[in-house]
């Protein structure tokens, strides 16, 4: 029977999910999430609180110690990995790490006994990894596309303009401010390519779907950009393996994992990508004509591409499709995040959260909107937080719990429909993902903003999924329509209908949303 193995890294938790493709059963899933098993970290939410709000950073010491316990959990639960045919992985997008020693003089193996995360400390050349919440990097933004000739040639050369949360301006940030540590640095990996590292205890490449979310890929020729690196930090060529196609088997499970897991020796690795790519796969959605939503720590919304295209507006990014091709995507960081400080203001746990949106509220919300942004926001760009609220003056989540659960769902839904024209054509049918897709009142609320039956699959994390997928197609040749068939099905009790009564309420509320968002952007909380 063919096993496969999907990681994800994602901001909050590290997910695993076996699959068995020839009964297309998921034979176990497991997640670790940083905040509740690793609270050492200091963490709550997968990202170190920091005085500055635009500086977001992680302890990838924190990612490797639950891949063991992942691993480990999996273990417990009766799995037996010696069946494992294949691993593949995805990671939290743009977030980076930065290495003393290239991963290649580990020589393919950790020492058997000593947990890794202490073997893996002293090669870092820089604690903390930057992670995609960050925000701090407007002046190497502006520099590195003065570098290249301006913004419209970072984006005719990328897919996106320079954009803080990418690696490109990161590393940059980080050359310029600690000069030694970087002169330090023998190489730089995303996480997703340090994940797949750390398990072939040698570096590993990163692959194109992740690699364009970089500011330094020249998509066209599926390469890093000369001009870009030069523009970004001193020697960043020479610290950057080149970057390979997603089906690239990259190498084999470092014995280490064999002995203290009991995977089979020379489990194959295939290369690990960013979550929204491994999300696009697990989705089902690698070819044009599908959008998914996916609702986690970010609100992301993508879709296959045919051909590379570029956002007028400046939000939208064009990164690689792990099946081949491109896929386009925006990304509101407000996402759970701005849900759950909502919640907790309210005092409500999920369940009156969404008995409150369907019972209690009626679609428009009596004319309340609420501006949804709690932390730096990417779409729209938006530099501080800035809980503005709109309405009746006495709407404040707490005094009307049930009216803000609603307002922060409907705000961000409009958000999402007010910037995702870039994406992709209206389609009647939005697939969705990610945590908060489990809510039927936010299901019934993407319905009816976007007047799109709204379907989630039966398998949930999408990304993990996608990554077992990835491995399974690399090593047994599967056609996707196959794999999708059996992991990808849409779970029809679940699929939500729109109401066309309330299309005109959303139109109303929607063109109210547009301008304050424009009224904001204009009112100086832009960055740039
Ligand atoms: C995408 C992005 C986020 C992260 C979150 O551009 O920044 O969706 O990938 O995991």
């Amino acid at each position: 029977m063919a096993h496969f193995l999907g990681l994800d890294s994602s901001t909050q938790s590290l997910s695993a999910i076996v699959v068995d493709t020839d009964s297309g059963q998921v034979v176990a899933s497991r997640n670790v999430v940083f905040g509740e098993r690793l609270p050492g970290y200091g963490a709550p939410k997968g990202f170190r609180p920091n005085g500055d709000p635009q500086v977001v950073e992680s302890d990838p010491l924190m990612w490797v110690e639950a891949l063991e316990l992942v691993l480990a959990d999996l273990r417990a639960a009766g799995v037996d990995l010696s069946r494992i045919r294949g691993v593949s992985g995805a990671g939290q997008q743009h977030g980076s790490v930065y290495l003393a020693r290239s991963l290649d003089t580990v020589g393919g193996d950790w020492a058997e006994g000593v947990p890794l995360r202490d073997q893996i400390a002293p090669l870092l050349s820089r604690q903390l990894s930057p992670i995609w919440m960050d925000s701090s990097t407007s002046v190497e933004c502006a520099e590195i596309a003065a570098a290249v000739g301006g913004d419209a040639r970072v984006v005719a050369l990328t897919g996106s303009r320079a954009i803080e949360r990418f690696t490109g301006p990161q590393i940059r940030k980080f050359a310029k401010q600690q000069p030694a540590a970087w002169e330090r640095t023998a190489e730089v990996h995303l996480v997703s390519s340090f994940m797949a590292s750390v398990l072939a205890a040698r570096s590993v490449p990163i692959d194109l779907g992740d690699g364009a979310g970089m500011n330094l890929l020249d998509l066209a020729a599926g390469a890093w950009s000369a001009p870009l690196l030069e523009a970004t930090a001193p020697g960043l060529g020479a610290r950057l393996k080149a970057p390979v196609a997603s089906a690239t088997h990259v190498g084999l499970l470092a014995p280490y994992f064999v002995k203290k897991f009991g995977f089979a020796p020379r489990t194959p690795l295939v290369a690990f990508t960013g979550d929204n790519p491994s999300s696009l796969v697990g989705m089902g959605a690698v070819a044009p004509g599908h959008l998914v939503v996916s609702l986690g720590t970010s609100d992301t919304v993508f879709a296959a591409m045919a051909e590379p295209r570029v956002d007028p507006n400046g939000y939208g990014h064009v990164f690689g499709n792990p099946a081949g091709g491109f896929m386009a995507l925006i990304c509101v960081a407000n996402g759970s995040l701005a849900r759950e400080e909502v919640a907790k203001r309210a005092g409500l746990d999920w369940t009156a959260f969404a008995r409150g949106i369907l019972e209690q509220t009626a679609p428009g919300n009596g004319g309340n909107l609420m501006m949804p942004f709690f932390v730096p926001e990417i779409t729209p760009r938006l530099a501080a937080p800035a809980p503005r609220w709109l309405g009746a003056a006495s709407f404040v989540a707490g005094q009307d719990p049930a009216a803000s659960a609603r307002a922060v769902v409907e705000a961000q839904a409009l958000n999402l429909r007010l910037h995702a024209a870039f994406v992709g054509e209206a389609v009647d049918t939005i697939l969705v993902t990610g945590g908060a897709s489990q809510n039927p009142a936010i299901l019934r609320i993407l319905a009816d903003v976007f007047q799109a039956r709204i379907v989630p699959l039966a398998v949930g994390n999408s990304s993990a999924v996608g990554a077992a997928l990835r491995a399974a197609q690399a090593f047994e040749g599967q056609p996707w329509p196959a794999l999708f068939s059996k992991f990808c099905a849409p779970d029809e009790t679940r699929a939500v209908r729109p109401d066309p009564s309330t299309q005109a309420v959303y139109e109303e509320l929607g063109t109210r949303f547009a301008g304050q968002v424009a009224e904001m952007v204009a009112s100086g909380f832009v960055k740039r």
